[in-house]
């Protein structure tokens, strides 16, 4: 019976590690997480009967332990190294030059090196050491002779093996890399955060740390932290292979996650484009880079190449631009969308960030302010990420100046003055001008000019700030008055441009009820929901009468959306400006209703349960409201039908209790092939 359990053991052990490695190291799963849950959940109850078959190396050892006083500190046992680093193509020619001088290559002989290039991740340098194949201790950089022990938490992360896998592993057995928080969970931990009142993290590599540095690792454990590894070192005995590449690909053999972009190229020249493309991929990576390692291949080489200080001569950092950088915030301007929106934009010294200048900042909103704590005057830390428009993350308060000024929140719009307002719930401030307030009328003006919209050529957001300054427009019916010597007489706009212009005005008044709907720029209603208006109502007029109730029938409008619709058409100035715009001849096609045989499910009501095989959910719900169902979410006794797929649950249930007609997926499919 012990051999038995014992031997079940070893094999849940083995599996779930196997499953394990292919989640979190390889991005491979091959088995749903229910079915990983099970596994895991046998594991734990076994081990609960049992507890002295605990291994530490179980995969249910992760899930952190007991509140640690304070960390130790620990003595690597061989120093972890620093990188000198480069900000150049120059310099790292200039290194590559210095590492012929060093080898007693000529520079000018047609030798080239291969160089294992690698991104340098931005988190954490720890170190992991084994013994015995198993994990025995973890531990930070520290100075690089010293660092903190942090065994606990780097227990909870699963992309570290806590045994390696094969066995051509030596007694004792070093492996050093960066310990990071990739952006997806960064994100969604900074919004846990935020959802607990709690202080978000400035940036992903702040996560890390803060992760790291709990000394309770069950925090740690629900951090989602990953570890990517970079080099081996064997105390006793050597490495079993001879280049650096060469080493990354045993890491991966023993378990270990290691950098999937790393290649090894031949000569500068070569590194200089790994590098260039990267650049350009940065903001697509899953993780945050601060520049790339490049590495002499070779480990004999690199033995003969040795060191200055802790630096290895064999490998340098090429620094990317820094993606956060400190200025100071001149003043907060406040901006208003089309919809009345205020939204807060910092203006400040122009500083060099993440490969370009920049001069602004956006705030977001009212909380955004309070919660940095910003003043005007401040040294903020401002971080442009990819193409992420930038943002303050931090104040730097021990810089503050005695004579920094609050930030107060604008009580009347800064364009019209109309009154603002902050409805309770919602982060945004608003005018409450309407399409009295200028700002919100060029907005209006540029929305109903967009592409998506009426789509008129020519007709540029620059354009309309300026026809709009220049007093020739206020609202989108303005724009069937213009003519073209009006145009014509405007900056840098010349006869042909001019009649070009008015052409394509012209022509945006032959359009489609949904386009026409869209282009009114009102909240919450995109192009589908105006689709489904349309669709459900046929006619503009019939849209302006409706009332609630008869709003929320239609496919994908609720009571918010509703409510915006109604307030739209209640406002006069909104139904004068729709008037002229259709005396000024504005026109679509008339909508054919779907006669009654195209409509067999007219007044009907399904709902869609469980997974289907043979097509999405989606595309099942499209068909069967072309059919004139209407497809609802829940199930009640005014249901007429319920599709069942498998793992339908409690509606099936619930549509069974209720004595409902119930269609499986072949069934919907025989019907929709009929009709
Ligand atoms: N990718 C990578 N990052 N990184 C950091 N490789 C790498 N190598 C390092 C460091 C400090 O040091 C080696 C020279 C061992």
């Amino acid at each position: 019976m012990e051999t038995e359990i014992s031997q079940r053991l070893a094999e849940l052990r083995e599996e779930l590690r196997r499953h394990n490695h292919r989640y979190y190291v390889l991005d491979d799963p091959s088995i749903p997480d229910v079915e990983y849950d099970r596994l895991f959940q046998e594991l734990k109850s076994i081990e609960q009967a049992h507890p002295d078959l605990i291994t530490p190396d179980s995969p249910s050892q992760r899930v952190g332990d007991a509140p640690l006083d304070a960390f130790t500190q620990v003595e690597h046992e061989q120093s972890m190294l620093s990188l000198d680093n480069v900000f150049s193509d120059e310099e790292l020619k200039d290194w590559e030059k210095r590492i012929f001088n060093r080898l007693g290559l000529a520079a000018d002989s047609d030798k080239q090196l291969a160089f294992a290039c690698e991104p340098k991740l931005d988190g954490i340098a720890c170190s992991l050491l084994y013994v015995d194949g198993v994990l025995e201790r973890g531990a930070t950089r520290g100075d690089g002779r010293v660092g903190e022990d942090i065994t606990q938490n780097v227990r909870t992360i699963n992309s570290i093996p806590l045994s390696l896998h094969g066995d051509n592993w030596p007694k004792r057995l070093e492996v050093r890399g960066e310990i990071y928080m990739p952006k997806g969970g960064f994100a969604a931990l900074n919004e846990r955060m935020l959802a607990q009142d709690s202080k978000p993290f400035v940036n992903p590599r702040n996560a890390a740390a803060g992760s790291l540095r709990q000394l309770d690792s069950r925090i740690t454990a629900q951090r989602p932290l990953e570890m990517c590894c970079y080099s081996v070192h064997i105390r006793d005995g050597s490495l079993p292979f001879d280049s650096h590449s060469a080493g990354i690909k045993q890491l991966a053999e023993w378990g270990f996650k290691t950098n999937a972009e790393m290649r090894v190229v031949q000569g500068v020249q070569a590194c200089v484009d790994y590098y260039n493309d990267l650049l350009t991929r940065r903001g697509d990576l899953v993780y945050d880079i601060d520049g790339i390692v490049f590495k002499v291949d070779d480990l004999a080489l690199q033995e003969r190449l040795g060191f200055v200080s802790r630096a290895p001569r064999w490998a340098v950092a090429h620094k990317f631009p820094a993606q956060e950088e400190i200025t100071t915030l001149l003043d907060v301007e406040f901006q208003v969308g089309r919809t009345g929106a205020i939204t807060p934009v910092a203006r400040l010294t122009p500083v060099f960030v993440g490969g370009v200048t920049v001069s602004n900042a956006t705030l977001h909103n009212a909380d955004e302010i309070a919660r940095l704590g910003v003043k005007v005057g401040d040294s903020v830390i401002v971080r442009r990420a990819g193409d992420v428009i930038p943002q303050i993350v931090q104040v730097v308060l021990e810089r503050r100046p005695d004579d920094a000024r609050k930030v107060e929140f604008p009580s009347c719009c800064p364009m019209c003055e109309s009154p603002t307002e902050r409805v309770e719930g919602e982060a945004v401030t608003r005018c409450t001008g309407g399409l009295v307030c200028p700002a919100q009328q060029k907005q209006a003006i540029k929305h109903y000019a967009s592409r998506k919209a009426m789509d008129i050529d020519g007709l540029g957001d620059k354009l309309v700030e300026l026809m709009a300054d220049e007093g020739l427009i206020q609202s989108i019916a303005d724009l069937y008055q213009l003519t073209v010597e009006q145009i014509s007489n405007l900056e840098r706009m010349g006869q042909k441009s001019a009649e070009n212009l008015v052409a394509a005005i012209e022509k945006s008044k032959a359009t489609t009820l949904p386009r026409f709907l869209y282009s009114l720029g009102v909240r919450e209603v995109g192009e589908a929901t105006a689709q489904n208006l349309a669709k459900h109502f046929l006619t503009i007029d019939a849209i302006i009468a409706a009332n609630e109730e008869a709003l929320l029938e239609v496919e994908d409008v609720g009571p918010i959306v509703a409510k915006h619709i109604i307030g739209f058409f209640e406002v006069d100035d909104n139904r004068q400006i729709i008037d002229r715009l259709l005396a000024a001849g504005v026109h679509w096609p008339d909508i054919i209703p779907p006669s009654e045989d195209e409509q067999p499910l007219k007044g009907e009501t399904w709902v869609l349960t469980g997974s289907l095989e043979t097509m999405s959910r989606a595309e099942a719900k499209e068909k069967l409201v072309a059919l004139g169902a209407k497809v609802a979410g829940s199930v009640s006794k005014n249901t007429d039908c319920v599709v069942a797929g498998p793992g339908a649950g409690s509606k099936l249930a619930k549509a069974e209790s209720l004595g409902l007609k119930v269609l499986d997926e072949a069934a919907l499919q025989a019907f929709l092939n009929d009709h």
